[in-house]
């Protein structure tokens, strides 16, 4: 009978080197008392007070951190985020990096992520964190979805799955998690698709693989792009009004992505007006209001599809396209693509 013995026991592994870039958002958040869950200051702390709140990283990855902004993410801006992707792009390509942790705010932290997943090169793990409950209050959950982050970011398993947001124990995909409660610590779910994985006490397990184009397969590259193109949402109703396609246009925006009302449904006067902005040659990508589905091609209706995006992300991904083409059948095979 032969017994096998597994690789020597206890060889020290050396610990990967985990990068954690700080933006902002409630995570760094500071209020008089530690019983305030609103109404506290956004981005109030620095990346060495989160990361020295949280000792037990080190037993994870050999950590080091930078602020690239500190701000609520309701002020994150396409500047910020070209800057950040910038940053990550260049710690990932250097061979003593293993990956990037990215501290954010909730309310646009279905955008941040997802214009990553689409201008990050590396197939090194990125894991975005963040908070619902501030630094200060009475049990944070920050520093855990920190710690949760890096341990998904050091783990072995990690690389290759796409951009991945980490808060209350679930791993979520960039392209589908979104936030989906104003104020709930398990707000951020993804309703039709679910999560690529969980964290249960010390490990990370992954139950599923994006079957979306994203990092280093995506075609868009923001090498030396300084600026993207405008493009703005317009938000579909009872009685929704004209004009504000009339605004949109007056404005030079470049794109226009209708938060419609069920799978995209046009309203006479967002049809006169969507039409009127594909007239100036303004491309318009129909989304859903709704929170989650796909808003299938429908030639009776303007403008091109988001498929399962929705409007936010949309969004994203409508400004990098335009950065590349206007081709309405190249735009539109990206919204079913990535
Ligand atoms: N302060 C808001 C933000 O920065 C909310 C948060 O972070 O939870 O997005």
């Amino acid at each position: 009978m032969v017994v096998c013995f597994s690789a020597l026991a206890g060889a020290a592994e050396k610990l990967p080197h985990i990068v954690i870039l700080a933006t902002g958002g409630t995570i760094a958040g500071s209020a008089a008392a530690n019983t305030q869950t609103t109404g506290y200051k956004a981005g109030a702390l620095g990346i060495d007070t989160l990361i020295n709140a949280v000792p037990e990283l080190k037993t994870l990855a050999t950590i080091s951190g930078e602020q690239v902004a500190n701000i609520g993410s309701e002020n994150m801006t396409s500047d910020v985020l070209l800057t950040l992707s910038h940053r990550v792009n260049a710690l990932l390509a250097r061979d003593d990096v293993d990956g990037v942790v990215i501290t954010h705010g909730t309310d646009t932290l279905d955008e941040s992520p997802y214009f990553l997943q689409l201008t990050v090169k590396s197939d090194k793990p990125v894991v975005f964190v963040a908070a619902m409950r501030p630094a200060t209050a009475i049990s944070a959950d920050g520093p855990m979805n920190l710690y949760g982050g890096v341990k998904v970011a050091a783990d072995k398993n990690a690389r290759g799955r796409g951009v991945m947001v980490v808060l209350n124990d679930r791993i979520g995909s960039a392209r589908f998690i979104s936030k989906t409660n104003a104020s709930t610590l398990d707000t951020f779910k993804a309703p039709e698709e679910g999560y690529l994985g969980t964290i249960v006490g010390d490990r990370v397990y992954f139950n599923n693989r994006l079957d979306k184009i994203h990092t280093t397969r995506s075609v868009f590259d923001i090498t030396g792009v300084k600026t993207l193109p405008r493009v703005d949402i317009i938000y579909g109703y009872q009685d929704d009004p004209e004009y504000m396609y009339d605004a949109a246009i007056a404005h030079d925006v470049k794109g226009i992505v209708y938060a419609g009302m069920g799978a995209g449904s046009v309203s006479k006067r967002s049809d006169a007006g969507i039409r009127k902005a594909l007239n100036q040659g303004i491309v318009v990508v129909r989304s859903t209001r709704t929170g989650s589905g796909v808003v299938p091609p429908d030639a009776s209706q303007p403008g091109l599809v988001s498929d399962s995006l929705n409007p936010a992300k949309s969004r994203i991904l409508l400004m990098l396209a335009l950065s590349k083409t206007h081709n309405a059948d190249v735009i539109q095979d990206y919204f079913h693509s990535y």
